[in-house]
């Protein structure tokens, strides 16, 4: 096997990415008897090594090759197609090999030409990848959740959505707290969300009093925490965060939104998971085209997503996050 990788490396650069690999029956094709070994590739064309953006199987006996290699070529232009094709969903590469070798796998060779066949399966195991969660039911007693994540992203606003919905909607006791005295107007904002649904609010300058506004909050089914927004470059920053919740059994929910770059993705999960993350949230929605950061961060992260959002409305622009869901927005045209 490591041999017609290497052999389809030096024929299609480094950067051909192998899809499918198989150990064929013992005489194939009726020729010389020994097992074969089937691997497909494809080849990135943005990739500066590619020379030849075309997939090929390459089937070479297992050695020592006494005689010449076999070798079959076929072309299946429409696996080379999605491949691209769930590229430019903004899923990784290592994520879209993984999922389009499964998907082969898991298919008899014949229905390898059913483009449809094919992107319906992606769907579905990228359903079952995602990882998703029911929101609170609150049967374990109170809720406290925390959300932290890069500036700007939307966690003030994703709290309000979540506060007017327990509370309103599902006629919770909620309560929420702000840690967020850096900004100017940041306790405002979520004093002025928490005044309109009518739910009890905390302004807390230190560790020490987020614990005691945590007590004084203690008959509500469900406590939401807001933090300041930080940069996952400003270590001072991200320890401070560290310290608040250290010693209080909070659920961590990492806010992310979808416009994110897939590049800054894993530097942002490594600094914010300092804070053990427990829930994912992905924020506007509304605002890309490509959906596959979902898949990227919730992996990363080893995470569940809880809750994805869809718009600046408050309350309504907020949904249960959910895998068929988000494997169809991942996929879109294609299904
Ligand atoms: N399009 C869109 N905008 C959103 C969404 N969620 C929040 N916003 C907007 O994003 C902007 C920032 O929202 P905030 O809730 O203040 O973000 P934040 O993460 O609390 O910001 P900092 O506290 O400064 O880090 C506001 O204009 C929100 O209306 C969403 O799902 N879609
Ligand atoms: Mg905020």
């Amino acid at each position: 096997m490591q041999e017609a990788v290497a052999q389809l490396r030096a024929e299609f650069g480094r950067d051909a990415v192998i899809l499918h690999t198989r150990q064929k029956r013992r005489g194939f094709f009726g020729l010389f008897g020994r097992p074969l070994y089937e691997i497909i590739g494809a080849v990135d064309p943005e990739s500066n090594t590619a020379r030849e953006p075309k997939p090929e199987v390459k089937t070479v006996p297992e050695r020592p090759p006494a005689a010449p290699a076999p070798k079959s070529h076929i072309w299946p232009e429409d696996i080379a197609s999605i491949y691209q094709a769930l590229l430019a969903t903004g899923i990784p590469r290592d994520t879209a090999n993984g999922l389009l070798g499964e998907v082969l796998r898991g298919l008899p060779e014949q229905a390898w030409s059913n483009e449809q066949r094919i992107w319906h399966e992606l769907a579905n195991h990228i359903a079952r990848q995602v990882s998703t969660v029911e929101p609170w039911t609150f049967e374990d007693g109170q809720g406290i959740a925390v959300f932290i994540g890069p500036t700007g992203v939307g966690k003030t606003t994703t709290i309000a959505k979540l506060a007017a919905n327990f509370a309103l909607v599902a006629g919770k006791k909620v309560g929420v707290i702000t840690t967020d005295t850096y900004r100017i107007a940041a306790v405002d904002q979520l004093r002025t969300y928490a005044d309109i649904i009518g739910i009890p609010f905390e302004v807390v300058f230190s560790p020490k009093e987020l614990h005691a506004a945590a007590g004084r909050l203690q008959d509500r089914d469900l406590i939401l925490i807001d933090t300041a927004g930080r940069s996952p470059n400003n270590q001072l920053h991200i320890n401070e965060l560290r310290n608040y919740f250290n010693d209080m059994p909070v659920e961590v929910h990492l806010v992310v939104s979808a416009t994110t770059k897939e590049a800054d993705v894993p530097r942002l999960v490594e600094v914010f998971g300092e804070i053990p993350i427990d829930r994912v949230i992905i924020t506007k929605l509304d605002e890309t085209t490509t959906y596959g950061i979902i898949l990227h961060v919730s992996k990363l992260a080893k995470a569940p997503i809880s809750f994805v959002t869809t718009g600046q409305g408050v309350p309504d622009d907020i949904e249960v996050a959910d895998g068929q869901y988000i494997a169809k927005l991942i996929l879109g045209d294609f299904l």
